[in-house]
């Protein structure tokens, strides 16, 4: 049997990849499982059968056998912890990788929801425009680290890692905002984890989802 996964029924990004499923499918296709997917609305999201596997009635989830997960990064780590291709074989280089996912959903994810709240549901408040700058300005840090860390280099430790690819998903989340085209080394690594054909399968899979409910076949 298959793990099976939870996505959204219709993805509010509008099959751009921005849902936290999209981690998820990514991680799969790089290590060759194969996956079912279980769509869910908003509504069944917060039905007792989804809490049951979600206490924050939210995508993505993860079934398997008398396993239930949920949160994107123990998803994404159990996956790497149990194939090949997401974790290195030294210990160290791995205990690294692991250190990148959560540098990844920690420290460079916060802000950036920080910037999505501020966007989406602060705007009409008074001291919006104030706050915008204040947070921008602290994403501009944590780009800044990031950017300074990876130099030259293609990945940021070694070879491409389940670190890269959490951190691929979470920079991705900036595009509209304009603040990685003020990186360039940071938009050629995001560039580079988008060429991945484990990424474009993931990315075909969520897309296919939204086509299909925009009646786009
Ligand atoms: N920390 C959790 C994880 O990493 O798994 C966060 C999970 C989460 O926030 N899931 C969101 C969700 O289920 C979907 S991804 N939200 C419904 C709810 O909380 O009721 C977040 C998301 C939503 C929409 C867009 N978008 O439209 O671009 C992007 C990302």
């Amino acid at each position: 049997m298959n793990p099976t996964i939870t996505a959204f029924k219709a993805s509010p990004d509008r099959g751009r990849g921005l849902a936290r499923d999209m981690r998820v499918r990514w991680a799969f296709e790089e290590v060759g499982r194969a996956y079912d997917v279980r769509l869910v609305t908003f509504a069944e999201m917060k039905e007792p059968a989804h809490l049951a596997l979600h206490p924050f009635g939210q995508i993505p989830t993860y079934e398997e056998d008398d396993l239930a997960l949920f949160e994107s990064g123990a998803i994404v780590l159990h996956i790497a912890e149990r194939h090949t291709g997401l974790l290195p074989d030294d210990a160290n280089a791995r205990a690294r990788a692991i250190g990148w996912m959560f540098a990844a959903l920690n420290t460079v994810e916060a802000p950036i929801l920080d910037l999505q709240n501020a966007v989406l549901l602060e705007r009409d408040k008074p001291w919006a425009a104030e706050r915008l700058l204040l947070v921008q300005d602290r994403i501009r840090v944590r780009l800044d680290e990031l950017a300074r860390r990876l130099g030259d280099a293609d990945w940021l430790d070694g070879g491409f890692s389940a670190g890269d690819l959490m951190m691929v998903t979470v920079l991705m989340r900036l595009g509209s905002s304009g603040l990685l085209d003020e990186y360039p080394s940071l938009s050629a690594y995001v560039a580079r984890g988008h060429a991945r054909p484990a990424y474009v399968q993931a990315f075909e899979g969520q897309l296919a989802v939204f086509k299909a409910a925009s009646g786009g076949g």
